[in-house]
């Protein structure tokens, strides 16, 4: 642990992009010094389920019991449930595997019991032994939909069903107007001994922007007294995971981490880009944000760590 204790981080993450920094970060920043927040726009009811994926990504990987392959899910998982559901002709396109399958249950019936979203997942965050505040960005229900040229697509049948295939022409969360934004998210936004919000490598578009579009989010992070610093998940013209560089393209964005910062322009004070977009920093710069460079693929943990880190120091810096 490198800080002191009297530094606080705020991480604001998507699925698997943004679990690997989260990870980094918890590995220099003590219980206390990190919280996290989460997209909830890709949750989505299934087989009558309460799906997180985005938060369960998070709480797996911050209790080690993620799978480093695939990205989502449990290492050492089973598929019996799905191998069953199959033989009786059910849908198998959204895989859940059978321990994977007890996080569902358990939160769907805490839900149903009247408990919010946070509550439920501080619990089963407890249950699996992460010791970091983990908060779902609102409690309230948001659905991120997918607008394409075959038509509007619910994101996990955008995403999964449908393999990220349709060109997107733009996406709309339904229900962002009405939520209201985590309650401990939004204090820790204004409280005065925040020393960072990190954005993590996570997509822009359906990742990040259902919880910079909650009611008062982005007022907050411009008021925040710490440093706004995103990290690009364009690096080279290429996105390290998933669809954001598709997305961008069929959008009619040029790929690269300068557009990624324009899109955050306003919101954010330092933009870290990998050092392969160096190149790009005096253009960024004249957006009115400093830029930092560093290596940010993240294949290793070691590599996690590393720009864990350097964020943290940047942070210093910028106060
Ligand atoms: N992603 C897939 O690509 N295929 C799946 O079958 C799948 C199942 C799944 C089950 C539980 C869960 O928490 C996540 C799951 N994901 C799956 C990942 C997930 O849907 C996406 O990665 C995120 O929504 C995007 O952040």
């Amino acid at each position: 642990m490198a800080s002191a204790a009297n530094k606080k981080f705020l991480a604001i993450s998507g699925g698997v992009g943004g679990a690997k920094l989260v990870l980094g970060l918890s590995r220099c920043l003590a219980t206390g010094q990190l919280s996290i927040v989460a997209n909830t726009g890709d949750d989505f009811r299934h087989h009558g389920l309460h799906i997180s994926p985005d938060l369960d990504t998070v709480m797996y990987t911050l209790a080690a019991l993620n799978d480093t392959e695939r990205g989502w899910g449990l290492a050492s998982e089973s598929w019996n449930f799905l191998a069953a559901l199959e033989t009786l002709g059910g849908e198998t396109w959204f895989r859940l595997g059978d321990r994977d399958l007890a996080t569902h249950i358990q939160r769907s019936q805490l839900l149903a019991e009247g408990h919010t979203l946070s509550q439920v997942t501080r619990r089963l965050c407890q249950q699996l032994g992460v010791q970091y505040p983990l908060w779902p960005m609102s409690d309230d229900e948001v659905s991120t939909v997918v607008h394409t040229g075959e038509g509007a697509l619910p994101f996990q049948h955008y995403f999964v069903r449908r393999q990220c295939e349709p060109a997107v022409t733009g996406f709309e969360f339904a229900g962002i107007d009405a939520a209201r934004p985590q309650p401990d998210f939004m204090a820790q936004l204004a409280s005065s001994d925040l020393s960072g919000v990190i954005i993590c490598p996570s997509n822009p578009f359906v990742s990040v922007d259902p919880i910079l579009g909650l009611p008062g989010v982005r007022q907050a992070l411009r008021e925040c007294k710490a440093p706004v610093i995103a990290v690009s998940p364009i690096v080279a013209g290429m996105a390290i995971k998933g669809p954001a560089a598709k997305m961008m393209a069929e959008l009619g964005v040029p790929v690269t981490a300068l557009a990624v910062a324009q899109h955050y322009q306003g919101v954010i004070d330092c933009f870290v880009v990998d050092e392969s977009d160096a190149k790009l920093a005096a253009s960024i710069e004249q957006l009115g944000m400093t830029v930092a460079v560093s290596s940010t693929i993240m294949k290793t943990l070691a590599e996690r760590e590393a720009l864990a880190s350097a964020i943290i120091e940047l942070a210093e810096s910028a106060r």
